[in-house]
């Protein structure tokens, strides 16, 4: 044995054996419970960051726990290798992003393996091979003949000097990221997939997923955003002067519907544009506002501006007249493109019509009438459901005063239905996902665009479309739409001359599924088959808090979409989500362009993969954040030579007596029974609560009972046994220079398929000891304690004696005092 901890030898053998084993290919097996354990995939981006080190480190140390219990387990890794960066590497570097993929793949797998994940590498997939794709292709062909992929004209970021779309992330300060000209917006034809048509089941289905953070269940249900409301419409006063001669609108609150004083729409909504005609001063307005991108998420905090138009719009049950306002706030992609404005409980149209002058009218009032309204000062309880009641409601054409709430809602949605003026409807403020991409690098989009029979689907026989990989970027367009030989075809339907679509899908797209074709990733015939069956869903997954709404939404979407395809029989794709924080550094995110990263390869370099993997799990409980610290690697480090000195030290005096259990002296039973609550704890601790870096604390305090036990032939026999708990306990974590360590202990097989340790629970009993109670001196009970019940313990046991507490009774406890093994006094008066 070496007199000291080599990390590169160890590490290098203990990788070897698992690579000459095969140690990580799983199939599958009946025999016993299958665990699927998977880390979201990385970009191959050139090299691994610390990011990914902790995700990794964690999937890796629960995929090895759920070993150790004797599962079936599964764990694949891959490559999520299409996408923007790879392209603009290739346009700044001159390399094709192939080329550029390729190799930074092959750089990080080799980091992946000199950090010890146990991955089945035979599953390995990369989402730009066309081998992985053409299913892609495949399945959206399927969605569009069943309607649910259809074209519609959407937005896009426009560069009129490098004539190309831009992508959101290429957009600066509203400039082009390489010529620096000002971007427009263009309307173009893209592809959508109706993820609208399982909204509800999306929202349904959430309830499902009791192992899923309940912070990211809530972020889904608001991005989902399910509403009751009312359609309604207002008459126009002029409706010669618009088309249709009415104003949709839609509202969660028709019970204010009385208090509605205004009208507001989109700078874009066919109204304003007709008012604008006559009206230059508007026109400019809403030109202005035109021009003005604003992110959704800005939208409430952005200064809100508007203008008359001029035209009056006729309230639905009363008649009145109220005015037409365009406002900056009024999306026209969202709904109707016009909003009724309720002033007196909107807090936004309270903002407005006291900057502009609007009526406001009270309409729902404090059951509990001890508030009093003031229209000059927002206060929250004017937008309050609970405990209310309309009020300013009758206007004489129907009693709606008085009612709750509730009630108000449905005699005004009732009335609206009655006079065909509404109807009651459910909304979501989910859009369909539009998945096309004007990018070069990406899987092509499977559809041949056709003069005379539109667009259509490439058959089967003839997927995948390749995307050509020997491209020369000019500029920044997309190298395949000026490529003749790829986009000329035949129209599979007409035979006609026909041009294939250059879009590329999102890779949101790729990502949504990876999880099912890691089962079954070689089947060159299928996109899934029974393996993924038997495989899906997912038990443990693990990723960045970043991807909480879309990516996690898009995946739950697509297992739906195959679900209903007949490809899997589950309905959610991944049973329980552990979120990560991020790794920071001196409390910021660490980044390249803030030059405060660390490189996880000069760590391993330096102090080895197990020291690597301690840090990332120690520092910090994996949901939260885990702030960056060199002394913190260092620490890591000093525990595993300490731990290597300990079992060495053990391991030099030779063989150690087989242990007898009740020939044990009280210190001897002491350190036993820390090694079993150790075990019972740990297991605890990855199983359940998944804290880790309790986990790894807890052996730590172990390794120093441990260390205390003499040299007596029961203490040496209590130390092997606690040495060898500590090395399967600490396997998932640091299996490397546990994988020798178990070699040094003598221990049977392979440590990789050792079992979890079993809990002796005969070892954790405590001799118990009896004490006196006394209440001022006299003695009033007699209890049963631990020997090591601490003083705090002995305390609250004594003071909850039945006949102790009789004799409390009305008087106020002053002192207790504890004379340790043999009696507690409490004073009291
Ligand atoms: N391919 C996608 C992806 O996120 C995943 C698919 C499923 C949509 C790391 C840092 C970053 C950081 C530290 C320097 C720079 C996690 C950055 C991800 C993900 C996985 C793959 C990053 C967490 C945020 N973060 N924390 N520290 N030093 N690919 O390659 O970006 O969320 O779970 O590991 O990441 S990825």
């Amino acid at each position: 044995m070496d007199q000291h901890y080599n990390a590169q030898t160890i590490e290098q053998s203990t990788q070897q054996h698992w690579l000459d084993n095969n140690s990580f290919a799983v199939a599958h097996d009946d025999a016993r419970e299958k665990f699927y354990c998977l880390a979201m995939f990385p970009y191959p981006s050139g090299q691994l960051h610390m990011g990914h080190v902790r995700n990794y480190t964690i999937a890796d140390v629960i995929a090895r726990y759920q070993r150790m219990l004797g599962k079936n387990v599964l764990q694949p890794m891959g490559w999520d290798a299409f996408g923007l960066p790879a392209e603009n590497a290739a346009i700044k570097n001159n390399v094709p992003p192939a080329k550029w993929t390729a190799q930074n793949i092959d750089y990080m797998r080799e980091q992946l393996r000199r950090l010890g994940f146990a991955y089945d590498w035979d599953r390995e997939i990369a989402t730009c091979n066309p081998e992985y794709y053409r299913w892609e292709q495949w399945f959206f062909t399927r969605l569009f003949e069943k309607g649910l992929a259809y074209k519609k004209k959407a937005e896009v970021n426009w560069c009129e000097t490098d004539q190309t779309v831009l992508a959101n992330e290429q957009v600066v300060d509203g400039c082009c990221w390489r010529c620096d000209n000002p971007v427009e917006r263009r309307e173009i034809d893209q592809w959508f997939i109706k993820i609208t048509d399982y909204a509800q089941q999306l929202l349904d289905d959430l309830d499902q997923l009791d192992q899923w953070p309940e912070q990211v269940r809530t972020m889904q249900r608001n991005w989902i955003g399910r509403s009751e409301g009312v359609n309604l419409r207002f008459g126009l006063a002029d409706a010669a002067a618009t088309e249709g001669g009415e104003i949709e609108v839609y509202t969660t609150r028709p019970d204010t519907l009385m208090g509605a004083t205004y009208l507001a729409v989109a700078p874009q909504h066919p109204l304003a544009k007709a008012a604008a005609e006559s009206n230059p001063e508007l026109a400019a307005f809403i030109r202005e506002q035109g021009n003005v991108k604003v992110a959704e998420a800005d939208m409430a905090t952005m200064e809100k501006l508007g203008m008359d138009t001029g035209t009056k719009a006729l309230h639905p049950i009363t008649g009145a007249q109220v005015p037409v306002w365009v406002a900056n706030f009024v999306l026209m992609s969202y709904g109707s493109g016009a909003v009724m404005s309720v002033p007196g409980h909107d807090q936004r149209d309270f903002e407005f019509a006291r900057k502009y002058g609007l009526p406001i009218v009270q309409v729902v009032a404090k059951a509990s009438d001890d508030a009093d309204y003031d229209a000059s000062t927002w206060q929250d309880w004017y937008a309050d459901k609970e405990g209310t009641v309309s009020i300013n409601s009758g206007a004489g054409y129907e009693a709606f005063d008085g009612l709750d709430c509730k009630a108000a809602f449905d005699a005004i949605a009732n009335h609206l239905e009655a006079a065909g003026k509404g109807e009651r409807t459910v909304n979501f403020r989910l859009r369909d996902w539009g998945v096309s991409r004007q990018r070069y690098w990406g899987a092509p989009i499977p559809i041949i665009n056709c003069a005379s029979c539109g667009a259509v689907p490439v058959p089967a026989q003839d997927l995948p479309v390749v995307l050509p990989t020997e491209v020369e970027f000019q500029g920044v367009g997309s190298p395949i739409k000026t490529m003749p030989a790829f986009y000329e075809t035949a129209c599979p339907q007409c035979g006609g001359a026909a041009q294939r679509e250059t879009d590329t899908f999102d890779t949101f797209m790729e990502s949504s599924w990876y999880y099912a074709r890691y089962a079954c990733a070689r089947n060159d015939q299928q996109m899934l088959d029974a393996e993924a069956d038997y495989w899906a869903p997912v038990d443990q997954y693990v990723g960045g808090i970043e991807h909480a709404i879309l990516h996690l939404l898009y995946a739950r979407f697509y297992h739906k979409l195959m679900r209903d395809e007949g490809l899997v029989h589950s309905d959610e794709p991944f049973t329980r989500l552990l979120t990560q924080g991020m790794v920071l550094k001196d409390g910021a995110k660490m980044s390249k362009s803030k030059g405060n990263t660390v490189d996880p390869q000069a760590l391993i370099d330096r102090y080895g993969a197990d020291t690597v993997r301690l840090f990332s799990m120690f520092a910090a409980p994996p949901e939260q954040s885990l702030e960056w610290s060199d002394s913190g690697v260092e620490g890591a480090n000093r525990f595993l030579k300490r731990l290597w000195k300990l079992v060495q030290g053990h391991v030099e005096a030779g063989a150690a007596p087989a242990l007898e259990a009740a020939a044990l002296n009280n210190n001897q039973k002491a350190a036993r029974r820390k090694t079993h609550e150790t075990i019972a704890k740990v297991a605890d601790d990855y199983g359940r609560r998944q804290t880790f870096n309790t986990a790894i604390a807890a052996v730590m305090e172990l390794c120093n009972e441990l260390g205390k036990l003499d040299a007596e032939p029961q203490s040496r026999a209590v130390l092997d046994e606690g040495l060898r708990a500590v090395v399967l306990m600490l396997n998932p974590i640091v299996p490397h220079i546990c994988h020798d360590l178990w070699q040094q202990l003598g221990g049977e097989g392979a440590l990789l398929d050792a079992p979890w340790p079993a809990v002796d629970e005969a070892a954790l009993t405590r001799d118990a000891i009896d004490m006196v109670v006394q209440v001022n001196g006299k003695v009033r009970a007699k209890m049963s304690v631990a020997a090591d019940a601490p003083k705090d313990a002995v305390e609250a046991a004594a003071l909850q004696q039945d006949n102790v507490q009789r004799f409390l009774d009305g008087v106020t406890v002053r002192k207790v005092i504890v004379v340790p093994g043999k009696l507690v006094n409490i004073v009291a008066n």
